[in-house]
């Protein structure tokens, strides 16, 4: 494949020169943070640091980091640093009211995450002439807006086709000849077989390349995409706190995600006591977001753990590399691309009036997440019938769905069989194989 970039000088700038960008564009978003962010200004006095102290990105590991907890409590507005009437577009993670992110844009922050989106699909073998597909949810998550933005600034046709209903996907891809694929891997594999049942072969399609990523893969995931559609199939990541889609993608080696380093800074950290590690160290992610206006954040702490790399890449960027993330730091889970925290659910049991005593079960069946959830039935409704019984578990599975976004499948089991712990309560068991 003829190697293409979409800004060349930027992806390709030597490190050197990279750094001295990004040092200058720190230095300025530390004043502007500091100049207009209250609760991050507090959070540099408690740490007994002004603007003055940050010359560069030498000095970066002497900022505070910033926590989604941070993030909750400021929410909504407290992190914003630029008047709402120079916002245009919100968008947010799944979740609840309490979890909720929301993060906040200018027209200028959506032209450079649109660029990130553009770098990814242009790294791919994305051109105009390109059908590009996207069936990543649109509304508040930042999948399919920020695909959708960056296949536009490609100058791709765009399908803004969204999540769901994978006969018209089929239809559309069919009948309009995709060629580009966008969506999460769990939803790229199951489109791969609906096409087989449905006595497609992969070279029936007209689609090249797939770019899938917010939630994890493995390599065999890879391999099976690539060739239940006859395809090469790339890896993407980003989190909403930094704008979406886009932070690092994939070139044609396969072999790692390029981290737009002209926008965010990575670090990587030991997760117990925030200590910077050396390059190859796998660790906690962190990003500060340099050029970001509305909702820039420094030293944000990603939960992902990985391992950065600045080894030469034959694609030609000199951008540094990130692996694909290899768990998290937290109990976050991510189930059919939401994001989900085992709290949550205990929230739900506890308003509903159940003991706390739950056990969570994730598994992946025919390229679906899988979400049961047992829970311990009070003894008062131990003695109720099955048919009551089978009415509070679709009660129980009813609210669990309001609070997450997808639906659970409750068990309510007989009173003190879910296993006591000991120590710390082991409550999930995630049965997917999600990282290599
Ligand atoms: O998932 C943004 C996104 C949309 C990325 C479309 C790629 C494609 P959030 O919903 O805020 O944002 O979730 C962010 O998802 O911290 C990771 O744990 C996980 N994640 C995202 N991309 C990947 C990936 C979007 N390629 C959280 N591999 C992140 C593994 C990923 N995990």
């Amino acid at each position: 494949m003829e190697q293409r970039y979409y800004q060349k000088d930027i992806e390709t700038m030597p490190y050197e020169q990279m750094r001295a960008l990004q040092s200058e564009r720190l230095v300025k978003q530390v004043k502007h943070v500091w100049d207009n962010v209250p609760y991050y200004r507090s959070l540099m006095e408690k740490k007994g640091i002004t603007p003055e102290d940050i010359k560069g990105v030498e000095d970066l590991h002497k900022l505070p980091f910033l926590t989604k907890d941070d993030l909750r409590d400021q929410y909504p507005y407290g992190l914003l640093a630029k008047d709402l009437k120079d916002c245009v577009r919100i968008q947010s993670t799944s979740g609840t009211t309490g979890r909720r992110v929301v993060a906040f844009y200018t027209q200028h922050d959506i032209d450079l995450w649109e660029d990130c989106c553009a770098r990814a699909i242009t790294a791919v073998g994305g051109t105009n002439e390109d059908v590009c597909h996207v069936a990543y949810g649109y509304g508040l998550f930042t999948g399919g807006p920020g695909l959708n933005g960056g296949s536009h600034k490609v100058g791709c046709l765009t399908l803004p086709m969204s999540s769901g209903n994978t006969e018209r996907h089929i239809q559309f891809m069919m009948d309009l000849k995709s060629t580009i694929l966008c969506c999460t891997p769990s939803y790229a594999a199951y489109i791969g077989e609906a096409l087989k049942e449905r006595g497609y072969k992969p070279e029936d399609n007209s689609l090249k390349a797939g770019i899938f990523g917010a939630e994890p893969w493995t390599e065999a995931m890879r391999q099976d995409i690539q060739k239940s559609l006859g395809i090469k199939a790339y890896d993407i990541y980003g989190l909403t706190e930094t704008s979406g889609p886009g932070v690092a993608f994939e070139c044609q080696e396969q072999s790692g995600m390029h981290i737009c380093e002209d926008h965010f800074i990575a670090e990587i950290i030991d997760p117990d006591t925030g200590e910077v590690l050396p390059e190859g160290s796998k660790g906690e992610l962190v990003f500060t977001s340099i050029t970001k206006e509305a909702f820039p954040l420094l030293r944000y702490r990603t939960r992902d753990i990985c391992v950065l790399s600045r080894k030469k890449c034959s694609c030609g960027r000199t951008l540094i590399k990130m692996s694909k993330p290899m768990g998290r730091s937290d109990d976050m889970l991510i189930i059919r691309g939401v994001n989900v925290f085992p709290s949550q659910i205990e929230t739900v049991l506890l308003k509903e009036g159940y003991t706390p005593n739950y056990f969570i079960e994730v598994d992946r069946v025919n390229n679906t997440d899988t979400l049961d959830v047992y829970v311990e039935l009070s003894p008062e409704m131990f003695s109720d019938t099955v048919k009551e019984i089978a009415k509070a578990e679709k009660k129980l599975a009813d609210a669990i769905r309001l609070m997450l976004g997808i639906a659970p499948v409750v068990h309510l089991v007989a009173p003190k069989t879910i296993t006591r712990s000991e120590g710390k309560a082991v409550r999930v068991k995630d049965k997917r194989k999600l990282h290599d």
